[in-house]
């Protein structure tokens, strides 16, 4: 049996990726494929799910030698089980900057694709094999999509990504505004949310310059509930430095409606690597940063520049 999963921390589309990619594994190539998740379900997430009328992936906490797997939605390993590199890795489907640092002893198949979405590769692999998929995985899918573009509002959609969309809201006969409307409620809920959960949430940790770095964003319809909690979030990010050996926590405050963000700096070395990248000023210890909403195109390659 082969063990599908994406990052720690899932959030939508590396929970609905498992699922939609364990899916077609079972179907277009016969083979025995279950999906898993590395780690609690967001809110937003666990909405879909439910919604979908799917239950959740069993969490894994460790592969071994004897696992096989197959990893969608990352190709990053500081984003696996410290165990990953015991498993036998036979495939990756990732819509990710390529970091580098997985080998293989042999040849593996590795679908990477410019798009905004895994599940965009998901439904155009689906489409290559003629197969047709179930309404509710197509509305796992959808649910993706819209995950990670924001409602095709960030800069990292594509006309890929809308064309999967349509086709995925004719499948499952959703209306996309619906569902978006109900995962972004169930998104911007933060209640019994400490702030350091806030933190890990929706976070990643690369090596920038010679540097570790988290780069945690809270996508939000009501950025103000966050933004309330500064002192705390600022006390939770120095925390969270001196038990880690992080170099830097940056956390973004994502802003859906307005399509903008405004950064909390957690100390002087996030406020000068903040400045060099976003060319912007940092007042009460906030950064505004209209326009920016996507880690993936506008975050982490304005800091990489900055650090390199
Ligand atoms: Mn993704």
């Amino acid at each position: 049996m082969i063990k599908v999963f994406g990052h720690l921390n899932p959030d939508t589309d590396t929970t609905c990726s498992a699922i939609a990619f364990a899916w077609y594994l079972t179907n277009a190539k016969q083979l025995s494929a279950t999906p898993y998740v590395l780690g609690d379900l967001n809110k937003e997430t666990a909405y879909v799910l439910e919604k979908f009328g799917h239950i959740a992936p069993a969490t894994l906490s460790e592969v071994t030698a004897d696992d096989s797997v197959v990893l969608v939605d990352t190709n990053n390993p500081e984003e696996l089980l410290p165990s990953f590199a015991e498993a036998k890795l036979l495939e990756i489907v990732d819509h990710h900057k390529l970091v580098g640092g997985i080998s293989t002893p042999e040849p593996v198949t590795i679908t990477m694709r410019t798009v905004a979405c895994t599940t965009t590769i998901i439904w155009q692999l689906a489409k290559e094999a003629n197969l047709t998929l179930p309404n509710d995985i197509a509305g796992l899918m959808l649910a993706a999509i819209i995950s990670d573009t924001l409602k095709f509002t960030s800069p990292t959609t594509t006309d890929v990504d809308k064309a999967a969309a349509q086709a995925l809201a004719e499948i499952s006969g959703v209306n996309v505004d619906e569902l978006a409307d109900g995962m972004f409620a169930a998104k911007s809920d933060l209640t019994g949310m400490a702030p350091a959960d806030l933190l890990t949430m929706d976070s990643k940790v690369f090596t920038l310059g010679g540097k570790q770095i988290r780069v945690s964003s809270l996508e939000t319809t009501k950025p103000a509930n966050a933004l309330a909690m500064q002192t705390e979030l600022v006390t939770a990010m120095a925390d969270m430095k001196a038990s880690s050996g992080l170099d830097a926590v940056f956390f973004f405050v994502v802003d859906i409606i307005a399509s903008s963000a405004t950064l909390i700096v957690a100390s002087d070395f996030e406020r000068e690597v903040a400045e060099k990248s976003f060319e912007k000023t940092v007042t009460n210890g906030l950064m505004e940063l209209p326009g920016v909403v996507s880690r993936k195109k506008q975050i982490i390659p304005a800091l990489e520049k900055a650090l390199s």
